[in-house]
């Protein structure tokens, strides 16, 4: 193999290694012998110069007027698209999901840049009558400082461009810590909006762990907004540690999504998107469909069907095209799989169906590989009902009728995304207006969600916000009401004459 290339920490427009001179290794999950890059294992002095030069970067990039900062943007999803094929080659490398995938993660960051390049001639405010004469009123939005970006290795660079861009034609300066397992794909993205013309210390990368890096960056004073996508749990710790100092949170986390299959589905289609959903990207999306909750009038033939294809996909190396599941990320993510098939055998007794083995033979030898495991006759309330597993692990629950379904489907902590298939419309309204979920879909899986609309979910998945789409101005700006009084006279509002 040769020799891995070392990557060194983006600050105040350069590029340099870490304090301490330490460094760590990210590894190819489909062979582990591969050494994708070396990078830099950074700590507190470190977030502390990174932050320090975006605080220094915000007195001027605030004032640079948002369609400028747009044409960055514009430049930026040009560059994305001359690099896509090897940025995707090389997020395949790091995160091991399929070509196909990893091209559509980069396409989503191409899409967001031109999104929020367009933002740059909107972020349109209010403008109203006001109820006292000679007065005028509007409302702006104002930029609000440094952000701090902790961002997953699932879409290693789709996730960081929904924070980045928003951030950056708001007119915020950032620094981002990628995930340990993904660090060369928002090192691509950041090299590219350094060479699409972002100035100095507007955009800052620290690479490293969450103890090390992610808590002394979330809990910096100059830092007003931590932006954060990742489990429940570490989203837990970023609300509670941001409480005291009500330093504003933006936290998407985990998923317990589920298809809805109706007597009237398409039968057919309910399982491609089933198997889409359940097993694309390895089952490590946020809106995998781990559950599908089957009308018992279609239960036996949607059942069949679909486990005769899951045993059939191809696992593999994703460099190779015709590979359809890659590994999992980590032997760790690879033991919670494990750990889970095991609780679904062992503590709630469901019945496995396919799948339930680690591979480890052959061209599986030195990846985390893990075969495609459904479980039928899922009581909804078993542990692997109703906890994110995030792996290839699907539970098939049956229903009675469409209420039945939806109260299942709204019957867990988390409430990202949601499907239903049905041929009639009377249902799928229904369950459009039923389902307590931020994304829903109609006759298509729980995933594919556009950069144009909101993104996120209810419940413990989130806080409220939503990531994409005009949200994500409400994420990364605040709003100002503005109040002109040019009658020359002081007039109280509210007051009687
Ligand atoms: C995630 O699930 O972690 O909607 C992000 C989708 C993608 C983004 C998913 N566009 O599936």
């Amino acid at each position: 193999m040769p020799e891995a290339k070392v990557y060194n920490n983006f600050i105040n427009g350069e590029w340099v290694p870490c304090k301490s001179g330490r460094t760590f290794e990210n590894r190819n999950p489909a062979d582990t012998r591969e050494v994708v890059g070396i990078f830099q294992k950074s700590a507190a002095d470190d977030v502390n110069a990174a932050v320090a030069a975006a605080k220094e970067a915000y007195k001027k990039w605030r004032l640079v007027p948002a369609p400028r900062r747009a044409e960055i943007l514009f430049r930026v999803g040009k560059m994305l698209i001359d690099k896509k094929e090897d940025f995707s080659q090389e997020m395949t490398r790091e995160m091991g999901k399929i070509l196909k995938e990893t091209r559509g993660d980069t396409q989503e960051a191409i899409d967001m840049s031109f999104y929020m390049a367009g933002e740059g001639r909107r972020q349109f405010g209010q403008t109203t009558p006001a109820e006292l004469p000679n007065k005028f009123m509007m409302s702006v939005r104002m930029p609000m400082g440094v952000c701090a970006l902790i961002t997953p290795w699932n879409f290693p660079m789709a996730i960081p461009s929904w924070k980045i861009l928003p951030a950056l034609v708001c007119g915020n300066t950032l620094v981002i810590k990628p995930a340990t397992y993904t660090p060369l794909s928002v090192y691509n993205l950041i090299k590219v909006l350094d060479e699409c013309g972002v100035p100095k210390g507007v955009v800052n990368m620290v690479t490293g762990s969450g103890s090390e890096v992610g808590e002394p960056l979330m809990r910096h004073d100059d830092v007003s907004l931590v932006s954060f996508t990742g489990s429940t749990e570490v989203g837990k710790a970023v609300s509670e540690a941001c409480a005291p100092t009500f330093k504003h949170t933006n936290l998407e986390m985990g998923g317990k999504n589920a298809i809805m299959v109706m007597d009237d589905a398409i039968v057919d289609l309910a399982v491609e998107g089933a198997l889409w959903g359940g097993f694309g990207t390895t089952g490590q999306r946020c809106t995998a469909a781990s559950r599908v909750i089957c009308h018992k009038a279609v239960l036996k033939e949607f059942t069949d069907k679909f486990v005769e294809r899951a045993k059939a996909l191809k696992i593999g190396n994703g460099l190779d095209e015709t590979v359809e599941m890659g590994p999992s990320i980590s032997e760790d993510q690879l033991q919670t799989v494990m750990r889970y098939i095991e609780i679904g055998i062992k503590e709630d007794k469901a019945k496995l169906l396919c799948g339930g083995n680690r591979l480890t033979k052959g061209e599986y030898a030195h990846g985390y590989f893990h075969d495609a495991t459904v479980f039928g006759e899922v009581d909804p309330n078993m542990r692997i009902a109703q906890e994110e597993i995030f792996g290839p692990v699907v539970t098939i629950i049956p229903c009675d009728n469409l209420e039945h379904g939806i109260e299942i489907c709204n019957g867990t902590q988390y409430g990202l995304s949601a499907s239903v298939y049905t041929q009639d419309v009377n249902k799928a309204f229904v369950a459009m207006r039923d389902v307590y979920t931020g994304i829903f879909y109609v006759n298509s899986s729980t995933i594919g969600a556009e950069v144009h609309l909101p993104f996120g979910g209810t419940k413990q998945t989130g806080n409220g916000h939503r990531e994409a789409g005009t949200a994500a101005l409400d994420v990364f700006s605040e709003w100002k009401a503005i109040y002109i009084d040019f009658s020359g006279k002081l007039q109280k509002a509210q007051i009687d004459d």
